[in-house]
């Protein structure tokens, strides 16, 4: 990375706080000094939390496999030759987890190779670099060369928030929002409300960073950070490694945050200087003042965060969260009591480690402190144990010191640096579906079917160290942190709490590391998308408004609790689809539960009265009429990834609105991005009145304005109707995209 994006930053931060802190009257929190920093216009921007949009400036754009197909798709429609801020794309989740890494990553290369093809090309073409399978996972690899104090990085994935570890705001955002500000354009989100994190003490035994962000997901909920930027301060922050300061910032996407993040310190110097960056350590030291709060701030900061959560790092015991939801919370010693109460199966089919949220080296060392207890004791993992490393850099100094070693006479797996079982690409030998059975990893998300496609699986998170305690007991009935067990010879013994190293005392050791740099000039290069593919579909604009209002639009589907993107959209098998929107549109809710039907995924056609349907069948029949239809969802609505394909596919199957009690923060902009009418009830109890059978009317949109309620017309069947109100966050910019089809159309 180039120095001089951050020396140029740093050099106009003095100007623009100061200009801050006379207009807001006070000193700057550091999200405010990163947002400030960024803004397209300081003058002409209005600074309202909660209230106003704010059109920011990134330092670079992140994206990975899955994603940046789309985002890719939607800049080339821009007609750009460049991309217009440095931008980097990572191949990490279409590989498949079966057969161990080598295998793994060659048949990924085979199977991929259109995708790969053709996101290398548009890379090498627009100016972008290009990390390879077998690179890395996204988030880890941005940590270890992008991501730098102070930086603003937007990334099409929701886990971007990482980069927060090295001090800077990381966020998670859809693809057109990637396009977009490739294409030149200022990238626009809601001013973003503070929570402020006052951590003290220190951790200590099992207690890990992971910890902190499991009981905080238990505190505040799924919804709890939505809209809200999470900054951590107090004397805790500093000792905490800044990998697991990643790990918090990573998994504050569970919060639903819109970011999260961590002032400069002395850990973040120790990891810049490891990971070959010793210029831009240096350069942060001398500007430390412009990286951190104002000293004002942590003095009374019930005046410069709108909420305030108290953490002692040296009372957090470990924690255990899940299963199917991130915020089900309970410390450790709480589990096998919880487990026998509810009923849920004991044995454990599966532990996993790693992931982008954890494989630092302080994770894996402390892993490994585990697994070497259990074999010295005689004992091996009970449970299937698979070990995903984050980065070709972690993979190799994990290999240099021993603990792939440790991991496989443990009987563990390594797997190649990618998602792997993360997103669904794990074929697990043992899996029955219809079958509840119990897995424990130290990923991120926990949502029903993300591992293994079968959503019965009950899905457990906690920190690497207990989820390698777990292998070895392989029963989550029993607490490997305070009871003990038996070895091999039939003594008693009870684990140490893990000892690791936060950073690799020999420092990291090289590889392969993957990274392809983009052509000097894009010119006479072309994208590889072969006509034909399977792969890759070519866009086309969705159509304009035709300016007349909703009427009697029948109901596609009436959503039903949780109903996450991978409820929407799942990833898993469909991930080889995700360039192309028509075939991805028949996974279209097939993880959703139906208020009308009992199956997950299914429905009636309520024009036909045929029931048994997928919705995308049911939708595509609609289409095929030229009639719209309306999607009705639960409260936040596209909870979990970014994936803009739970926004496409309903737009490209005809659906013209959503209406839900309340949305997630990334899917609402891509709803409104691909042209879809994102509505929430007024009166939230109003969900709980519409039926199958209803047509509803969304009316007066020739009028729509910012903050001006919509009229929604529910007609019943038997003749009566009823008319309800619905709110939306839609701004006047927004209101050009819907007009215009979707938010590139208005760019063109
Ligand atoms: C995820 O963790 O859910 C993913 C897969 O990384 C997604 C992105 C995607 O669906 O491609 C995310 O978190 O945004
Ligand atoms: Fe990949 Fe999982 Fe991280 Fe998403 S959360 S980027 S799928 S490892």
């Amino acid at each position: 990375m180039s120095i001089d994006l951050a020396k140029n930053l740093y050099a106009k931060m003095p100007d623009v706080f100061a200009k801050a802190r006379k207009k807001f009257g006070r000193g700057l929190t550091l999200s405010e000094k990163v947002l400030v920093s960024h803004a397209d216009d300081f003058d002409t921007q209005a600074w309202e939390r909660g209230k106003a949009m704010l059109a920011l400036r990134p330092d670079r754009v992140a994206m990975q496999d899955a994603t940046a197909q789309m985002a890719i798709l939607q800049f080339m429609q821009a007609n750009k030759a460049q991309a217009a801020v440095p931008s980097t794309i990572h191949c990490d989740h279409l590989i498949r987890a079966e057969m161990g890494s080598e295998k793994d990553l060659l048949r990924a290369v085979d199977e991929n190779a259109e995708v790969y093809n053709f996101l290398a090309s548009a890379a090498k073409k627009y100016g972008i670099g290009f990390w390879k399978p077998g690179a890395g996972i996204i988030h880890q690899v941005v940590l270890e060369n992008y991501a730098f104090p102070g930086s603003l990085i937007i990334g099409t994935d929701s886990h971007t928030p990482n980069g927060g570890g090295l001090g800077g705001l990381a966020i998670g955002v859809g693809g057109a929002d990637a396009g977009e500000v490739m294409a030149g354009l200022p990238w626009e989100v809601l001013h973003p409300k503070l929570i402020g994190i006052h951590l003290t003490g220190k951790l200590s035994g099992w207690a890990s960073p992971k910890d902190v962000i499991l009981y905080l997901c238990g505190l505040l909920t799924v919804k709890g950070g939505t809209n809200k930027i999470v900054e951590y301060f107090g004397p805790g922050a500093e000792t905490i490694s800044a990998t697991g300061k990643g790990t918090i910032c990573n998994m504050g996407a569970e919060l639903g945050a819109t970011t999260s993040v961590f002032p400069f310190d002395q850990k973040m110097v120790a990891y810049l200087n490891i990971t070959d960056r010793a210029d831009l350590a240096n350069l942060a030291i001398a500007n430390k003042s412009l990286l951190v709060a104002d000293p004002e701030v942590s003095q009374s900061p019930e005046k410069y965060y709108d909420q305030i959560v108290e953490v002692d790092l040296s009372t957090l015991e470990p924690h255990v969260v899940g299963p199917h939801t991130p915020d089900l919370a309970r410390p450790i010693s709480k589990m096998a009591a919880e487990a026998k109460e509810k009923g849920y199966p004991v044995q454990l089919k599966a532990a996993l480690i790693g992931s982008c949220t954890n494989s630092s080296y302080e994770d894996i060392s402390r892993s490994a402190h585990i697994a070497q207890q259990g074999l010295k004791a005689g004992l091996k993992a009970k449970a299937p144990f698979l070990v995903s490393p984050g980065s070709e850099r972690i993979y190799n100094t994990m290999k240099r010191d021993g603990f792939l070693e440790t991991f496989e006479q443990l009987g563990g797996t390594v797997l190649s640096n990618s998602c792997g079982p993360c997103i669904g690409q794990w074929k697990r030998a043992d899996g029955v579906k219809g079958k509840a059975d119990s897995i424990v990893s130290s990923f991120n998300r926990n949502f029903p079917g993300r591992n293994d496609g079968i959503s019965e699986t009950l899905s457990f998170l906690a920190s690497p160290e207990v989820v390698t305690a777990y292998a070895i007991t392989g029963d989550l009935g029993f607490d490997p942190v305070n009871q003990t067990l038996k070895g091999a010879d039939g003594k008693e013994f009870k684990f140490l709490p893990p000892v690791g190293e936060e950073l690799p005392a020999k420092g990291f050791a090289k590889g392969e590391e993957g990274f392809v740099a983009p052509a000097a000039s894009g010119e006479g290069l072309t994208v590889e998308v072969p006509p034909t593919s399977e792969r890759l579909q070519l866009l086309q604009p969705f159509p304009r408004w035709d300016g007349k209002d909703f009427e009697k639009l029948p109901l596609l589907i009436k959503t039903k609790g949780k109903t996450t993107t991978d409820h929407i959209s799942p990833a898993g098998p469909w991930l080889k689809f995700r360039g192309h929107l028509d075939k991805i549109s028949d996974n279209m809710f097939l993880g959703a539960n139906n208020a009308f039907f009992p199956e997950p995924g299914k429905g009636t056609d309520v024009l036909t009265g045929e029931t048994g349907l997928t919705m995308a069948q049911i939708a595509r029949r609609y289409k095929a009429k030229g009639i719209g239809s309306i999607v009705v969802g639960d409260e936040n609505y596209g909870e979990g990834s970014s994936r803009e394909h739970a926004a496409m596919s309903p737009r490209f199957l005809n659906v013209r609105v959503v209406i839900t009690k309340s949305f997630a923060r990334i899917h609402e902009t891509n709803l409104k991005k691909q042209g879809i009418l994102a509505l929430t009830f007024a009166d939230p109890k109003d969900y709980e009145k519409i039926e199958q059978q209803d047509r509803i009317s969304v009316t007066g949109l020739s009028s729509l304005a910012p903050g001006k309620p919509v009229q929604v017309t529910i007609h019943r069947a038997d003749g009566t109707s009823l008319t309800i109100q619905a709110n939306h966050s839609i701004t006047e910019p927004q209101i050009a995209w819907f007009k215009a089809g979707s938010a590139l159309n208005a760019l063109n």
